[in-house]
């Protein structure tokens, strides 16, 4: 079975919210706030209770706009994403063992020091468009293969 995991990004043009990965897979990476949904939560409730976890942010409302499917070449770490913009929330985003947040211009965000599929959805995510899509690494985290497409 395919793991399940979130990512929450807050948008608030013309800022948006990413944090420094410190630790694991994507260490050194910016990138938005989720992790794995565990046994008995939901989606939402898994998305809501790693964005706390990892920024201190709770999330009030928050809308679905992707979902993608990550495969590594070798058949190793296959996982479908769930992507959430956040629309409301409470505090601030604070740092914690697993992240460092940081506020960045839309005009300025940071594609040398991210996954590199996140150069492809996010300009839908930015416009709030849905989108679903598949990309397969290698085992040097380079993208072989990939589809996207915008849904209605
Ligand atoms: P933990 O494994 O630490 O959560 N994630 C990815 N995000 C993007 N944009 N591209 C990828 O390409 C990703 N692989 C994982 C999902 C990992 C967090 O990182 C995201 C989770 O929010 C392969 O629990």
């Amino acid at each position: 079975m395919k793991k399940i995991l979130t990512l929450c990004i807050i948008h608030q043009h013309p800022k948006i919210l990413f944090g420094m990965k410190k630790r694991g897979h994507g260490q050194g990476k910016w990138n938005g706030f989720g992790g794995k949904v565990e046994k008995g939560e939901t989606i939402e409730q898994g998305a809501i209770r790693e964005m706390k976890e990892e920024s201190g942010i709770e999330i009030s409302k928050m809308n679905k706009l992707g979902i993608i499917d990550f495969e590594y070449q070798d058949g190793s770490g296959n996982m479908k994403v769930h992507i959430f913009d956040v629309k409301e929330f409470k505090g601030s985003p604070i740092e914690s063992a697993e992240m460092k947040p940081k506020w960045f211009d839309v005009n300025k965000i940071p594609y040398n020091q991210m996954w590199p599929d996140d150069k492809y959805w996010l300009p839908m995510f930015l416009n709030e468009k849905k989108f679903e899509g598949k990309f397969i690494f290698d085992k040097f985290n380079k993208i072989i293969d990939y589809s996207l497409s915008k849904l209605k």
